[in-house]
């Protein structure tokens, strides 16, 4: 079981060496590729109010294993959630696990694919901490965590 699980974690890692040592091959004589922490989208993880009384917040992520930032916070209410994928060579999605929060969000974005952004809306009124994830990458710590304040 858990050697089953290590197994395929490393089978991740291995590929993501060979996606990166891909990007370092192709990037020829042009003095190298510019990191994708260059392109983070401005006010990335800052909640705020839009005009119709909906909080919102722009997530990010790219091609690392992580969402940028992995954390924020909201009053309980309707909220805006918008993930931006400056990735070059990964597809990631966003979801709320069921069972990971105090009550369920099924709102999610099943499919980003690189370059892509995407809006979702939902409301919370339980406060606490809702996980939410990318599933391809869960194994990876692909994790965040959104609380919705008492
Ligand atoms: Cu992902």
């Amino acid at each position: 079981m858990t050697g089953e699980r290590n197994r395929r974690r490393g089978g991740g890692l291995v590929l993501g060496a060979v996606l990166t040592a891909g990007l370092l091959a192709g990037c020829g004589g042009d003095g190298g590729a510019t990191p994708p922490a260059s392109t983070t989208v401005a006010g990335a993880g800052t909640v705020t109010t839009a005009s119709d009384g909906v909080q919102e917040v722009t997530l990010q992520t790219q091609d690392d294993y992580v969402f940028t930032p992995d954390h924020f916070t909201v009053a309980p209410g309707k909220v805006r959630v918008t993930v931006v994928n400056a990735a070059k060579q990964l597809t990631h999605n966003f979801t709320f696990p069921s069972g990971k929060g105090p009550a369920p969000i099924a709102e999610d974005i099943p499919l980003l694919a690189p370059g892509e952004k995407r809006t979702i809306e939902f409301s919370v009124e339980q406060p606490g901490d809702y996980q939410f994830v990318c599933s391809f990458h869960t194994q990876l710590g692909q994790v965040g965590t959104m609380t919705v304040s008492g």
